[in-house]
């Protein structure tokens, strides 16, 4: 189905007159209806019901609060604060290949430092991957990620950092948990490992489930849908319930639509046009679009697809309209940019 047969022509398609005759007919705008209130989700006036503020379920709980000893410089703040806004997830690639920070931060001291820096330029979570998932990424063996991995995590949460462990691996998770890490984000919403959603559930870790169909090296095989939104939000709705049928706690349960994996950018887009059905499946959600392929692809000059290091602009605008309708998170390379738009939407709705 085509986006314009779900919505209807959309103003831009229609002639000048006509676009003027729908206008004439909407109701005057309320100056009042743009407030928000911390507890509600996205605009005043949409998608009321029982959803917290950044799409937290009413009674999300914040992180525990740190103790005394795992709180750390007060500059790292050890838990998410109990805000009302959009969070910043950090992106810190612990791999030789991811396609914008590959290779940067393979040497453990080096991701330490990045992850510091993402902290303290505002990020939430940080979020640190020992797997490159980038189309045609071959898998690295689990002992390799779990040596990427958990000497970051422990040294970032002794820093009092609030980490999540970007994994498909369910050893990995586990020793990610042990090692202090609060919540798992797994971009296969734990189709790529049978014993991942009861490997969670036992550690009480949060859990991001992003919607997934195929391993990096095929995936883009797999971008084939009757109906991206439709086919998404089904099959995202049948791991929020193989996670929850799981004892995975649905107050820390964040799903996640998954951009650019065994996507198209055209499905990329109808998808994000038509966000409303990953949102109306109840759970809070995270929007992964940062410096991502089809941002390049808009942005393409004669020169071909705009680099990522270039697509931070582009990103932000996307963070803006997550911030507007009140999403949960976005996860993000540029953090510092990503907090002053954060900022500047609350701002505007307060
Ligand atoms: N994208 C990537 C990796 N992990 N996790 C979630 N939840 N959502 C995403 O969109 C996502 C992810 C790929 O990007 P990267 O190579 O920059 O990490």
């Amino acid at each position: 189905m085509l986006s314009s047969e779900r919505t209807g022509p959309r103003a831009s398609d229609q002639p000048i007159p006509a676009v003027m005759a729908t206008m004439a007919t909407m109701p005057a705008v309320n100056p009042r209806r743009r407030q928000r209130r911390c507890g509600e989700r996205g605009r005043p006036g949409r998608n009321a019901g029982n959803v917290g503020h950044g799409g937290l379920p009413s009674g999300f709980p914040s992180l525990p609060a740190p103790d005394a000893e795992r709180n750390g410089p007060a500059r790292y703040p050890g838990r998410v604060p109990n805000h009302c806004r959009t969070l910043v997830m950090g992106i810190l690639n612990v791999t030789a290949d991811s396609f914008s920070d590959g290779g940067r931060f393979l040497d453990a001291d080096a991701a330490v430092t990045h992850g510091l820096r993402l902290a303290a330029e505002g990020a939430d979570i940080v979020d640190v991957g020992g797997e490159s998932t980038r189309p045609g990424a071959e898998r690295v063996d689990a002992d390799v990620e779990l040596a990427r991995v958990v000497p970051v995590v422990r040294a970032l949460v002794a820093h009092g950092v609030q980490v999540s462990v970007d994994t498909m691996r369910a050893e990995v998770a586990a020793a990610a948990a042990e090692a202090g890490a609060s919540w798992i984000n797994d971009v296969s919403g734990g189709l790529a490992d049978p014993a991942m959603l009861s490997t969670v559930a036992k550690t009480g870790a949060g859990y991001i489930a992003m919607h997934w169909r195929a391993h990096s090296t095929t995936m883009q095989q797999h971008a084939v849908y009757a109906d991206v939104v439709d086919d998404v939000a089904r099959e995202l709705g049948e791991r929020r319930d193989a996670a929850l049928a799981a004892g995975i706690d649905p107050g820390r349960l964040v799903l996640d639509p998954g951009v650019g994996f065994a996507k198209t950018a055209d499905h990329n887009w109808e998808l994000l046009q038509h966000l409303d059905a990953v949102e109306a499946l109840g759970q809070p959600v995270l929007l992964g679009v940062s410096r991502k392929r089809f941002l390049g692809e808009l942005l393409a000059d004669a020169d071909g697809p705009r680099p990522p290091a270039d697509r931070d602009a582009a990103t932000t605008a996307l963070t803006v309209w997550a911030a507007e309708r009140g999403l949960w998170g976005v996860r993000t390379h540029d953090v510092r940019g990503q907090r002053d738009a954060i900022a500047v939407i609350e701002r505007l709705y307060s």
